[in-house]
């Protein structure tokens, strides 16, 4: 074991502050990052190791990005914080207004924990109902209302929900199964009228990427519509990371809010919930549902958040999902030739690999996955310079820093590990 990670493990829970990083389901000791640039990290110890995972989708134009690294130094220079309005929030929030149609107005906050706890708030705060929707395998962060069947951490350490979250708190979330359509329609027949919102992750990317069956997001439209509840995109890893206007933009459908983060932020902590001004505006101060926060809209974020929405553009996805699209076919591939039945989907820019034979549709689903080889396969990639997600139940996140070289070379990676853990 490291000496750092000896000493994380003195001061700090289970060593990180993040459980995913724990490794905890691939098993062995998580590394420490020291430096990243473009597609590579580089650990403490002295590996350079190129990376699928890009702090979770956020660096999408690689690590230290000479654009972002410039526009947060020069506005380190000017203050760090200040707990008052500054410029760059204004054109922040006018930038993603421009992108994503369905978004009039715009709230900035620190985390995508913290857009959907605003998120359910301010539904339940403009309906005047109390139940949320959402669904098994989705992960919203780690607010109490939401942490029932979620993705992420929670399913990578094979936890029911979490100790802490009362009963109380979870009364009034609805829990059904992902692209579970007459699901929804029972929900909706038993609560209708209670529902103040339904939450989905427009492409499920956290309990590994399970993109919606056609027709499941029309179908949420369609429902939340006619039964007077909120649609609330969860795009904290979608939002301009699949399009310039998110999945809603790919997807043809408009929400009544949507949560952004990662990207939004260029890998510094901002997230923010948008939507049309009669909703946004029930939010303090203009309205009764409380929300605050000394960091929201902190100007080293905004920088980065501006710096990297001013390098996107149609291109740039387009060569991100030529990237993922390798990516994804190039490991289906390898790994099919050395016996595994794999199943490696990709939605957009977006890719994702399940140790399963049949196509993956819901949480269920994605539970059946062997994570043990995938913990053995992420193992010998890791061995080999390859940084995958440390769980099956993640996404893999190539950046515009991949090159076609970088995905080819990690094809041929794959079928050397493949082999080594046959
Ligand atoms: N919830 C993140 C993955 N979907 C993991 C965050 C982290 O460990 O940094």
């Amino acid at each position: 074991m490291s000496d750092l990670f000896t000493r994380a493990q003195a001061r700090i829970p289970g060593g990180v502050n993040s459980p995913v990083r724990a490794f905890g389901s691939v098993g062995g000791d998580p590394f420490f990052v020291a430096r990243a640039e473009g597609a590579y990290l580089e650990t403490e110890d002295g590996r350079r190791l190129l990376d699928y995972v890009q702090s979770w989708g956020a660096s999408i134009l690689g690590h230290a990005h000479p654009v972002v690294v410039e526009a947060v130094r020069r506005a380190a220079g000017d203050g760090t914080s200040f707990g008052a309005p500054t410029r760059r929030e204004v054109e922040l929030a006018e930038a993603i207004a421009d992108r994503v149609p369905s978004v009039e107005k715009v709230r900035l906050v620190s985390s995508g924990t913290e857009a959907a706890m605003t998120a359910v708030r301010l539904a339940r705060g403009a309906t005047g109902r109390a139940k949320v929707l959402k669904f098994a395998g989705c992960y919203h962060g780690h607010l109490d209302a939401l942490l029932v069947a979620a993705g992420s951490g929670v399913a990578t350490l094979g936890l029911p929900g979490s100790a802490g979250v009362t009963a109380g708190t979870v009364a009034d979330t609805v829990v059904v199964e992902f692209n579970d359509v007459a699901g929804v329609d029972a929900a909706f027949a038993a609560h209708g009228p209670d529902l103040a919102a339904v939450l989905v992750e427009p492409v499920a990317a956290n309990m590994g990427l399970v993109p919606p069956d056609p027709g499941f997001l029309e179908h949420l439209r369609a429902q939340c519509s006619a039964h007077g509840a909120l649609l609330v995109f969860d795009e904290v890893i979608t939002g301009f990371r699949v399009g310039l206007a998110g999945a809603q933009g790919r997807f043809g459908i408009t929400p009544d809010l949507s949560i952004f983060g990662k990207v939004v932020g260029g890998g510094l902590p901002l997230a923010a919930v948008g939507g049309p001004t009669a909703v946004m505006d029930e939010l303090a101060p203009l309205g009764p549902v409380y929300q605050a926060g000394t960091l929201s809209g902190n100007p080293l974020a905004t920088a980065a958040g501006l710096a990297v929405l001013g390098e996107l553009s149609d291109d740039v996805y387009a060569t991100l999902e030529a990237r993922a699209t390798a990516l994804t076919t190039g490991l289906a591939t390898a790994l099919g030739a050395a016996g595994f039945a794999v199943t490696a989907p990709r939605a957009f820019t977006l890719g994702g690999l399940f140790f399963s034979p049949t196509p993956v549709r819901d949480y269920a689903d994605a539970k059946a996955g062997d994570a043990a080889i995938y913990a053995r396969f992420f193992h010998a990639m890791l061995d080999r310079g390859v940084y995958l997600a440390p769980s099956a139940f993640e996404a893999m996140f190539p950046s515009l820093a991949h090159t076609e070289a970088d995905v080819a070379r990690t094809v041929e990676i794959a079928a050397e590990a493949a082999a080594a853990v046959r």
